[in-house]
């Protein structure tokens, strides 16, 4: 059944979105302020969530790459808005974690402050992917942000990440409770993503999602 609101059949999607993240993917970014980000230009998609959530891991599995993103067990691996050109079609942002850190507070609370900074105020930014551990859910450093972009009207989705840690109950019970939550978020996205990096889960459903962000403009 055609269920998406672009009217394109869910084959015409996957292929699309199978096309769109098997080509190339080339960093040509790294920004530690606002004075040195790149110029505004294709679409970008911004990926936030607290330290260690997964965030450069599932840049790596959307992009079906392993060492594109940097990723560690460490908090606070990325420490600069990293950005990759998809294909020409649009640009991914890999962002520092917030919360604990195993760095200086300053340093994190600088790299904070940009990410804020960034995601008010960029006009390309057609969606910031929320990343929240299935483990843990949604923490008050996350409500903050989700406040935050409320208020500025950023629209942002939920991504649960390591569902591989976690039951299919455990991420119904989210959904449900975050279905509730959604009432005081209003540029909150209505549909979450479930995945894992690890086990590629749900690295499709957001592949199709994320590209529908594009397709209008270029499905012949
Ligand atoms: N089990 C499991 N572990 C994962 C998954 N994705 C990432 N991890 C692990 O989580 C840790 C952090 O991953 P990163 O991708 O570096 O997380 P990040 O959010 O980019 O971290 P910072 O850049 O430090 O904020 C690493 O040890 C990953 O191997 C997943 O889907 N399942
Ligand atoms: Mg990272």
């Amino acid at each position: 059944m055609n269920n998406n609101i672009n009217n394109y059949s869910e084959d015409q999607t996957q292929e699309f979105s199978r096309k769109l993240f098997a080509g190339e993917c080339q960093f040509f970014a790294a920004s530690t302020n606002l004075e040195n980000l790149p110029p505004p230009g294709l679409p970008e998609i911004g990926f936030a969530g607290r330290s260690n959530v997964g965030k450069s891991s599932l840049i790596n599995a959307l992009t079906g790459r392993k060492t594109l993103a940097r990723i560690s067990r460490t908090p606070g691996r990325t420490q600069q808005l990293n950005f990759f050109n998809l294909n020409g079609y649009m640009v991914l942002v890999d962002m520092p974690g917030y919360g604990f850190a195993r760095v200086s507070k300053t340093r994190v609370r600088s790299w904070t402050n940009l990410m804020h900074d960034y995601l008010k105020g960029r006009p390309t930014l057609q969606r910031l992917c929320l990343l929240i551990d299935s483990r843990h859910g949604i923490k008050a450093s996350d409500k903050e942000l989700m406040n935050e972009l409320d208020d500025a009207a950023v629209v942002y989705q939920i991504i649960l990440t390591k569902a591989d840690k976690v039951s299919v109950k455990d991420i119904t019970e989210f959904s449900r409770g975050f279905e509730l939550m959604r009432k005081k978020h209003p540029a909150s996205h209505p549909e979450i993503i479930a995945t894992s990096a690890r086990k590629d889960k749900g690295i499709a459903e957001l592949r199709s999602s994320l590209s529908l962000l594009v397709a209008p403009y270029h499905f012949r």
